[in-house]
């Protein structure tokens, strides 16, 4: 399956970000509004929670065509049957997430490093998200912070280390205000990001759809500057 991952919406429950909104309607919301790829990303809630809340965020994905995936937890992934999951350095290996998760699962990885990166795709990650790319209140404790300059070195070593065809989202800072300065600074000619992956930037608006429907128009547009 052509997975789209052109505005990757990854989502976080806390009041500070969804404010008193509802997780699954802001979901549906973004989706419609044109987010092509969501991640359920929970730190808090216990398995029961995250499964329940999975199938419902799964019934709304689904129906608009677009792939569910979790974050860390394989074991909420099979049990959801969702079509993947996103997992970080220090999360359960590539391997073993493979292995549960089977060839057709959407696997992506996190690399805040061009030797991460280069480890997960030579593991067989889906994707990767790269970053952090700006400093964010949505993730503290973020182990760097690695600018437009170093997302555009990875995906240039991307190209020159074998893997040209390697799918690659930004993420970290991300917003209307810099979407297309991001697009353009990190890619070249002959590799181009494949997407940007936001958290506050759909799920602390109080419009989520025209904030995901505003983004993706903005990544269809070539930059004003160029
Ligand atoms: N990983 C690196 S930065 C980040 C994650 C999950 C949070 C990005 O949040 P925002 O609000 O899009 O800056
Ligand atoms: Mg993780």
């Amino acid at each position: 399956m052509a997975v789209d991952y052109s505005l990757y919406l990854v989502t976080d429950s806390t009041p500070a970000i969804l404010g008193d909104k509802d997780l699954v309607a802001t979901v549906k919301a973004a989706v419609e509004g044109g987010a092509t790829l969501v991640q359920y990303r929970d730190k808090t809630s216990d398995t029961a929670e995250l499964v329940r809340v999975a199938k419902q965020l799964h019934q709304v994905t689904k129906a608009a065509g677009v792939p569910l995936l979790i974050n860390d937890r394989v074991d909420v992934a099979l049990a959801v049957g969702v079509e993947g999951v996103h997992i970080g350095q220090d999360d359960v290996d590539l391997k073993t997430a493979r292995k549960l998760l089977g060839t057709d699962a959407i696997i992506g990885v996190t690399a805040n490093s061009l030797e991460e990166a280069l480890e997960a795709a030579r593991g067989g990650a889906d994707y990767l998200g790269i970053g952090t790319v700006y400093a964010t209140p949505t993730k503290e404790n973020t182990k760097s912070i690695i600018g437009t300059s170093g997302v555009h070195q990875i995906l240039s070593e991307l190209l020159t280390q074998g893997f040209p065809d390697m799918k690659t989202v930004a993420i970290g800072g991300i917003n209307a205000s810099n979407v297309q300065r991001i697009i353009y600074q990190c890619g070249s000619r002959k590799k181009g990001l494949d997407g940007v992956a936001v958290v506050s930037a759909i799920m602390a608006s109080e419009y989520p759809k025209a904030a995901a429907h505003k983004l993706q128009n903005l990544l269809c547009q070539p930059p004003p500057f160029v």
